[in-house]
């Protein structure tokens, strides 16, 4: 029987991508639904934070009397329980915690890849209610299979990625991501609670007119990105203007929309902080890679996002990330 389906789930998606790669071996596939399934409980938390006491500190106890766990505690907690209770991961990485953790058991040391993720991005906005998002990154450990993993599986450059996407919970939410094939994006039906494929083949437009910067730290930027941003100001029909200027503070909405719409996040070093604010491992590699894959191109201002090669889990980078024509202006100008 041939069924006429207009949409496709994620699961359906991977299998489909499965069938088409006869070496795959589907552990990819598994901790994609993984993390998947962990998003829609983020997705959950999320969409009653205003209703339930869900947002006081960690440790309170709320009107039912359970113990209530701030947001991105509990993002974290998930993450990690689907990764770790699945069979594809040997490890993770979190923002949240101080060190990685490798799986000893005997399942998770069969696994060929280890996952990093910041759980929750954009803490400053989850209690006012505007978009935030999880980011993650999969790569397959350098350490052989059968053993625990160690730190050098986690510090490879992001051009080693397998696979990287976000989930971004906002007005809907959706699931994005990308392996080397391409770039597709899910959004949550609630009525089936599934992830469902709305943007296949994701590619980011060119050029745009939108520039994501914090002005709030104009005067704590470099010269040469000053400059850059003063030109997106003046820019007039004649050059492919005006601009606009769109910042939200999630750089999961940020970047997402200008992934979608073309455009450039920036968040630069400053004086107080030269190396920005921004994770090399669990918010820049992820979405130098989405980026990359879909078209765009991703900088720390001298070089490929991708190709820096990590000496601490926590590392902080500045970046500018975006539309491919848009990124080569920058760099002309950060060249100067
Ligand atoms: P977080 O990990 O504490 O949420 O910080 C990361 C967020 C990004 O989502 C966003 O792009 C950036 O911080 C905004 O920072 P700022 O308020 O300094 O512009
Ligand atoms: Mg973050």
């Amino acid at each position: 029987m041939i069924v006429n389906r207009k949409v496709q789930t994620l699961d359906e998606f991977t299998i489909q991508q499965l069938r088409d790669v006869p070496q795959a071996t589907g552990e990819l596939s598994h901790l994609l639904r993984n993390i998947g399934l962990a998003g829609k409980r983020i997705h959950r938390e999320v969409n009653k934070a205003g209703l339930v006491d869900i947002l006081g500190d960690t440790g309170d106890v709320n009107v039912q009397g359970e113990e209530v766990k701030k947001l991105d505690v509990y993002a974290n907690e998930q993450m990690m329980g689907v990764l770790r209770h699945g069979i594809a991961c040997a490890g993770i990485a979190s923002e949240e915690l101080p060190d990685f953790v490798a799986f000893d058991d005997a399942k998770s040391i069969q696994s060929k890849y280890v996952c990093m993720f910041d759980p929750l991005d954009g803490s400053s906005n989850i209690d006012v209610n505007v978009s935030i998002g999880t980011i993650f990154s999969v790569y397959r450990r350098l350490s052989p299979i059968g053993t625990v993993v160690t730190r050098e599986d986690f510090l490879q450059p992001g051009n080693r990625q397998v696979a990287a996407g976000y989930i971004v919970y906002g007005s809907s939410s959706m699931l994005v991501y990308a392996t080397r094939r391409g770039v597709n994006g899910f959004t949550l039906d609630p009525s089936i609670g599934e992830w469902t494929l709305s943007h296949p083949d994701i590619k980011c437009p060119e050029r745009g007119k939108i520039y994501s910067v914090n002005h709030g730290n104009f005067f704590q930027y470099d010269e040469k990105v000053r400059r850059y941003i003063e030109a997106c100001q003046k820019k007039t029909k004649a050059d492919g203007g005006p601009y606009t200027q769109r910042y939200i503070g999630s750089m999961v909405a940020d970047v997402h929309r200008n992934l979608i719409k073309g455009g450039i996040f920036m968040y630069p070093g400053t004086i107080d902080r030269p190396k920005g604010k921004l994770r090399l491992m669990y918010e820049c590699n992820p979405f130098a890679f989405i980026m990359q894959v879909a078209g765009g191109k991703a900088t720390d201002g001298k070089t490929n996002i991708l190709d820096i090669q990590p000496v601490e889990l926590h590392q902080r980078t500045p970046l500018f990330i975006g539309s491919r024509l848009m990124m080569e202006e920058l760099e002309q100008y950060l060249a100067s």
